[in-house]
């Protein structure tokens, strides 16, 4: 029983070498020392042509034995080594996915897009259509067809940036509209809310900008009042500044409106009562509007005969400035980011 001891010894001196190793490459080594070709085991088996022919197999079972068991031993290691480097580099490449990120530094839209997109936004929802068109129009869509006639002060070069004879920078939106009744040909209804920049030449100052932003709206049907006019506006003004309000139509004139109005809020401040933010009238002017002139619908092509309209202008900047207190217009230009930063919204850019 010598061999039997030995190799109970052996086994404890593998298991002693393998506690130490820590890599799996460290294990290639101890392989070679315990099962490789100059190891102990090799070397008993080559003793076993020394013994009687009987003992043999009795003996080349025990090595072979011994032999398995010393391989799943390493295997064993190997396995708990394998497993143990991955569960470490896990361990390493872990994420905590619930850390909040970084603080991107985002942008904000500006005060008056804002306020562009809210109105788009209430309108679309009562079924109208967003249109846009050019800057550079032509006088004919400009002024003529909107019964604005020659020599009309609104027509004169101190008011209107002229191009050429011909061309000018649209002092309104309103040939936006034109266009829209063109394109309809004088037979479908019109629904549309027109949005962008305009021009006018005034000095700048806290109340003037030579370009700013309008609104304007347009309804052509067969049985629109003033009625669905008024109810629009206040629908807006509600929207715009806050439900309590209510609003106020003086009579006013405008060439494209007949009869034209001009649009009060009640004040925000006072609730109607009087304060100096509405000069203690109670109301605040906030737009203008009317039904559209006769000669503006025939110059479009729609036949007033059977066709009305009301039409309605906002300058977005006033809005604004009434909305925010805000002194002077040219604060909407100047892109001074503390002013712009002041508007952004909570959870995004709208
Ligand atoms: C204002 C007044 C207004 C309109 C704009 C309009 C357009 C067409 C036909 C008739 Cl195509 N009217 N637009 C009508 C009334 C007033 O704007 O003071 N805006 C700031």
């Amino acid at each position: 029983m010598e061999v039997k001891k030995q190799l109970e010894a052996l086994e404890k001196t593998l298991i002693g070498k393998l506690a130490d190793v820590s890599k799996p490459e460290g294990l290639n080594d101890v392989k070679a020392e315990f099962l490789g070709k100059k190891a102990v085991l090799s070397r008993l088996m080559g003793a076993m042509k020394d013994l009687p022919s009987e003992e043999r197999p009795a003996f080349g079972e025990r090595i072979n034995q011994t032999k398995r068991r010393f391989a799943a031993l390493i295997d064993e290691k190997r396995a708990e080594l394998d497993a143990a480097r991955i569960e470490a580099k896990l361990l390493e490449e872990r994420i905590d996915v619930t850390l909040p990120g970084p603080d991107l530094a985002s942008g904000t839209r500006h005060v008056l897009n804002q306020i562009v997109e809210d109105i788009e936004d209430l309108f679309m929802g009562m079924g109208y259509v967003v249109k846009e068109g050019p800057e550079v129009e032509c006088d004919d869509y400009n002024f003529e067809r909107l019964n604005i006639p020659k020599h009309h002060p609104a027509r004169d070069m101190q008011d209107t940036f002229f191009i050429d004879k011909e061309r000018l920078l649209r002092t309104h939106t309103s040939p936006v509209q034109v266009r829209t009744m063109l394109e309809y040909g004088g037979e479908k209804p019109v629904k549309i809310i027109c949005p962008g920049k305009t021009y006018r030449r005034d000095d700048d100052d806290p109340t003037h900008s030579h370009q700013f932003m309008q609104v304007e709206g347009l309804v052509v049907d067969e049985d629109t009042t003033m009625a669905d006019l008024k109810g629009t506006l206040e629908t807006v003004a509600k929207a715009m500044f806050g439900a309590n309000r209510r609003i106020r139509l003086r009579p006013s004139y405008f060439p494209f409106t007949e009869p034209s109005v001009e649009v009060d809020v009640s004040c925000a401040a006072c609730a109607g009562d009087g304060c100096p933010m509405c000069k203690h009238t109670g109301y605040i002017e906030i737009l203008g509007a009317g039904m559209v002139h006769n000669n503006v619908l025939s110059a479009c092509g729609y036949d007033p005969k059977r066709y009305q309209g009301f039409a309605f202008g906002i300058g977005i900047e006033r809005l604004a400035m009434l909305k925010y207190g805000i002194a002077d217009i040219r604060d909407f230009y100047t892109n001074d980011l503390r002013f712009n930063k002041q508007f952004k919204r909570p959870g995004g850019a709208r």
